[in-house]
């Protein structure tokens, strides 16, 4: 297995700065180390360059919306470069927003080679605003959105076809905070999303295993984990926090649940903010949930055999 890191010291996209921060606190939680531990090449690729934040207002529904495409295009290329050399990146934010660039890619990649692509999107937001519904303005609640091809043209064709995934290929885990114009989109376009209510009456595992359904040896799974997902006692260190997210082993045992398929092709975590952090607790937290990704267990795996009972 080879693991590419790619920076992405961003945060354009959100309405709260600081997660431009994230790719180093992530680097001194020693994500690295973690990946490596696991038999994994790892090479860090170190921080992409992009446009500074000018922190202005926003124009026509969108704050930032020359700088948010400049760090989107950018990291489409550095993203699909990692996947065309067999590498399997994980994108360090950095803002949601770069999950446009991120994913894009991904959606590229798995056109080009056949293969059949699944986003599982952690998040305690549903991300799917328009510049007509934002309350914000922050592109990084709107990702979800310009992937499905709602969105301006600079957005939307980054990875070169328009739209760049299905509601189909997503489904979202955690979310807990919708806005008006949100809720019937997610309900226009069928997105499948495991709210918090449905997590709490049905467990993580069952939600889990229905996330997962259908992963096949053909399948290309991508985690876009935005660390709002989390509940935020154990995870502060986030611009928007959402109170009644999911516990540690909560978290843990989605990890384990992806790891044990062996599907994992490319990775995005974001919305780690230092500033607001306490003694980088956040940023080990999501370095715990990485190693669990990639197969960190308790004992040895022989889940494959146990499954089921
Ligand atoms: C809100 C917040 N839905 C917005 N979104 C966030 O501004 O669009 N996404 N924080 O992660
Ligand atoms: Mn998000
Ligand atoms: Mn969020
Ligand atoms: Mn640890």
């Amino acid at each position: 297995l080879n693991v590419s890191l790619i920076g992405a010291p961003t945060d354009v996209g959100a309405g709260t700065r600081g997660a431009s921060m994230g790719p180093e606190a992530l680097r001194v939680a020693d994500i690295r180390a973690a990946i490596a531990a696991f038999g994994a090449d790892v090479r860090d690729c170190g921080d992409l360059a992009g446009p500074a934040n000018p922190n202005l207002p926003a124009v026509d529904g969108f704050r930032h919306l020359h700088e948010v495409a400049q760090w989107n295009e950018i990291l489409h290329d550095a993203v699909y470069a990692e996947l065309c050399a067999g590498r399997l990146p994980v994108m360090l934010g950095g803002d949601h927003c770069l999950a446009i660039g991120s994913i894009s890619a991904v959606a590229r990649h798995c056109r080009t080679v056949g293969k059949k692509l699944l986003v599982l999107w952690f998040d305690a937001h549903a991300d799917l605003n328009t510049a007509t519904m934002t309350p914000s303005g922050n592109i990084h609640g709107m990702p979800v959105a310009c992937l499905c091809g709602h969105g301006p043209d600079v957005l939307t064709r980054i990875g070169g076809n328009i739209p760049a995934m299905l509601p189909s290929e997503i489904r979202q885990i955690g979310i807990r905070s919708v806005d008006e114009g949100e809720k019937r989109f997610l309900c226009e376009l069928g997105v499948e999303v495991f709210d918090m209510r449905y997590i709490d009456e049905v467990g993580m595992r069952a939600v889990m295993e229905q996330a997962l359904a259908g992963v096949d040896e053909n399948t290309h799974l991508h985690v876009s984990l935005d660390v709002d997902f989390l509940d935020p006692t154990i995870a502060p260190g986030v611009g928007t926090t959402v109170r009644g997210g999911p516990t540690y082993r909560e978290a843990e045992l989605c990890m384990e649940m992806i790891a044990d398929t062996d599907q994992l092709a490319s990775l995005d975590i974001v919305e780690l903010n230092p500033a607001l952090d306490h003694r980088n607790m956040t940023a080990e937290l999501a370095v715990d949930l990485v190693e669990s990704l990639f197969g960190k267990s308790t004992l040895m795996r022989m889940h494959r055999q146990t499954r089921g009972n």
